[in-house]
């Protein structure tokens, strides 16, 4: 019977069956962080460790009727995108913050999957740059979608800063880079528009499936809770490296991080 204080997240990406990834990582990460996660699929994938096989769309007036029938009801105290797949889905997220009044919102401009295959048809990235980063608290790019969204090659911490500013320049709240690398430390950054908060952890050997969106989910039902976004970040970054540690193969291809 408890309605308060349980606190709630939408997660809106893409099904990843396996787990490792997508709308149902977000799912596990939300319920291992305390909060009550809801869900709307934006798009279908055939996968399991080894790659993504097939991707059949939502129909617009589906996805629509989706989040309609939920938000008219429940009104989520986070939410994160995930795998968006056409520029049209986009634009009807971006429409339904609006229209609901939703707040706390991360974006995590997902592109390409853990084993290369594009995740996004063309025009995708450009509408989430325009449309949806202006209304985040937080985006994830990691260094490749950082590189394709400023259209910068990046090689070194001067660039890295750069990005970030030209990041931030498109609207959101901060900008956290995930993925960076120096030396043999795997580095992810904060960026508020004033300064640059690094954490640093341990390069961990291995090819793991789903870190972008745990990463992300994290952050964002920590938003749900109250955090500010320092606290999440920081959160977010112990979490991941946690989940890697104890990782689990359960198929032939990529290891899923278990939590
Ligand atoms: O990790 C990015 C990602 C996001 N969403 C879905 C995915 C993947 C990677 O494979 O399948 C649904």
């Amino acid at each position: 019977m408890e309605k308060f204080p349980l606190k709630t997240a939408l997660t809106i990406a893409g099904s990843d069956p396996t787990g490792g990834a997508g709308l149902q990582a977000d799912l596990k990460t939300f319920k291992a962080m305390g909060v009550y996660g809801l869900s709307v699929p934006s798009v279908l994938t055939a996968q399991n460790t080894e790659g993504v096989y097939s991707i059949r769309e939502i129909p617009a007036d589906f996805f629509t009727a989706q989040i309609d029938t939920l938000l008219k009801d429940i009104r989520p105290d986070a939410l994160k995108t995930g795998m968006l797949y056409s520029p049209e889905i986009v634009d009807i997220i971006a429409g339904k913050i609006r229209e609901y009044s939703l707040r706390n919102i991360v974006v995590d401009p997902v592109t390409v999957s853990s084993t290369g295959v594009m995740l996004v048809r063309d025009g995708v990235l450009d509408a989430v740059k325009k449309v949806l980063f202006p209304l985040a608290r937080v985006i994830t790019p990691n260094i490749y979608e950082a590189s394709v969204l400023t259209g910068m090659d990046i090689k070194d911490d001067k660039d890295i800063r750069e990005a970030m500013v030209k990041l931030r320049d498109f609207g959101s709240e901060t900008v956290v880079l995930t993925g960076g690398h120096m030396e043999e430390k795997a580095v992810d950054i904060l960026f508020d528009g004033n300064d640059f908060l690094y954490i640093e952890s341990v390069k961990l050997e291995g090819e793991f499936h789903g870190t972008g969106c745990v990463f992300a989910s994290v952050i964002t039902a920590c938003l749900a809770l109250g955090h500010d976004i320092r606290e999440s970040f920081i959160r977010a970054k112990e979490f991941v490296e946690n989940a890697i540690k104890s990782s689990v193969s359960l198929g032939a291809g990529m290891k899923i991080l278990n939590y």
